[in-house]
């Protein structure tokens, strides 16, 4: 029997918070299955052992902040300890079995950090604990404990002059939030916590900053005037559901979008009748292929194409709109409807890669997107975004602009229509499309040659080609 540690891997480089533990102690686990669910501001992402075997010990709560190399747990496993073994035999995880032990666990943990948590400075604990430093010592449980101890450390109250406010005693926050309170010289006694406990999210720490910037703007100025609270329950029968922080945080993108980004939308339908054709002669192939070839990967091509011909739209604006970055590569968002909420993982160098890789890879990442196992690096760096509704239906609709990129195609569910050919109706089969646009960066002419560029080359595919 060994007992290995499971650490939080690459997670893009930031911290996140832990929001689900799948695994208890004396669950049995796979390789690959995941222990805990981490959300960070871009993603939320499973964190799956590395190891098959009994889990020992959960070494993080809900709520606490890890970073990459925080321990998550320590997993029993049927092979040989590597290095130490002699040192942990004496430990009573792996002389007795695990399961009964859990009921135990939470009064070792709150002596351990009483003992250890006057000498530490709470902001910087968690990401100063790497598993890289716990790893290599012998004994590997009391490190996850001082682990356990300095993240709560963090997570609770300062002690008296610690960051220099008593006042903020009795507020729970993560480090990163505390840091940024100070920043900005917001006194955290004041914010609202939604967290767990009334922990202070750093949204809340965001509305805080929203709100008494509204209020000091002056009457008749920019200030949005705000929505007064109904009690819908007057009214009838209602549920109330807490929003995941995915769904908030899709929320505020989206309010910064519309506010920030004056939009315009151009419609215009693509004539996909032999595109059709031509899909339908490929399912088969797809199917040996195993894979499934839909309008979006023709779609994504002819954008990465009209990118090239049109490098407005594969811009941004940068240093407060004094400069415009044309960028040179071709990534594209792909807006993901999942459970959890919408998510947009983006494609790398489309223009580089042939239908069936992009087949490929929107099957792949839309499945990892509704898995929630999508790192934060996946969503990041997009140059232009597709939403399709296609699958769902509809005739056409307004999307907005995932800023900084300066533009989004919409794309509605393709109809058969009687289409006028200068003697007779012919049935068409139709895609309604919707291009929106940052008008601070693309004007009407841009758009314009935009669309109409990608209704030619969806109406004739081969032209993808030149
Ligand atoms: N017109 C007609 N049929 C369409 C179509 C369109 N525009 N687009 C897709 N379809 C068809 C596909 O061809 C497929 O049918 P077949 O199996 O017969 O070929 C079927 O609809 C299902 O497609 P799909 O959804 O599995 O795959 P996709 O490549 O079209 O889309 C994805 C993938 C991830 C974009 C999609 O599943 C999704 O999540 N869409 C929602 C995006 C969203 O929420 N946007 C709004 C964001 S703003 O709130």
């Amino acid at each position: 029997m060994a007992i290995e540690q499971v650490d939080v891997p690459d997670i893009g480089g930031e911290g996140a918070e832990v929001i689900e533990l799948l695994v208890a102690v004396g669950d049995t686990v796979e390789v690959d299955q995941g222990l805990i669910v981490l959300e960070s501001d871009k993603a939320s992402m499973e964190i799956p052992s590395t190891v098959a075997g009994t889990v020992v010990e959960v070494l993080v709560a809900e709520g606490e902040e890890l970073a990459e190399g925080a321990p998550v747990a320590r997993i029993e496993t049927a092979g040989e300890e590597a290095g130490a073994a002699s040192g942990e035999a004496a430990e009573p995880e792996a002389d007795s079995a695990p399961a009964p032990e859990p009921v135990k666990e939470p009064e070792k943990k709150s002596e351990k950090k009483s003992e250890k948590e006057p000498e530490k400075e709470p902001e910087k604990e968690p990401e100063k604990k790497p598993a890289k430093e716990a790893k290599p010592r012998p004994a590997p449980a009391p490190a996850p404990e001082k682990v356990r101890a300095a993240a709560k450390a963090a997570e609770a109250p300062p002690s008296p002059g610690a960051d220099g406010d008593d006042a903020d005693q009795g507020t729970y926050a993560g480090p990163a939030v505390r840091k940024l309170a100070r920043e900005f010289g917001v006194p955290l006694h004041r914010v609202g916590g939604t967290g767990p406990q009334g922990r202070v999210l750093k949204e809340d720490l965001h509305q805080y900053v929203r709100d008494t910037l509204d209020s000091d703007a002056p009457a008749g100025g920019g200030a949005l005037p705000a929505v007064p609270e109904v009690d819908f329950a007057k009214f009838g029968e209602v549920e109330v559901t807490e929003r995941s922080k995915l769904d908030k945080l899709t929320a505020a993108n989206m309010h910064r979008s519309w506010l920030n980004v004056p939009h315009v939308t151009q419609f215009d339908d693509a004539d996909i009748t032999e595109m059709e054709e031509f899909r339908q002669e490929m399912k088969g192939e797809a199917e040996k292929r195993g894979t499934k070839l839909t309008p979006l990967p023709f779609l994504l091509k002819a954008c990465a194409v009209g990118l090239r011909e049109n490098p407005r739209l594969n811009s941004s604006l940068a240093r407060g709109g004094e400069d415009l970055v044309y960028k040179k590569y071709c990534h594209i968002g792909m807006a993901v409807d999942t459970p959890a909420g919408l998510v947009v993982p983006v494609i790398r160098d489309v223009d580089r890669k042939t239908l069936w890789e992009l087949a490929d890879e929107v099957i792949e990442l839309s499945g990892r997107a509704r898995e929630r196992k999508l790192t934060p690096a996946e969503m990041q760096g997009g140059c232009f975004t597709i939403s399709s509704l296609g699958n769902i239906g509809g005739t056409g609709f307004t999307p907005i602009v995932n800023t900084p990129e300066v533009g989004i195609l919409g794309v509605s569910r393709a109809v058969v229509k009687p289409v006028w050919d200068g003697e007779a109706f012919q049935p068409r089969t139709m895609l309604p499309l919707a291009l929106s646009y940052d008008h601070r960066v693309v004007n009407g002419g841009d758009g314009g040659r935009f669309l109409s560029f990608l209704v030619e080359l969806l109406g004739d595919i081969r032209r993808l080609l030149l």
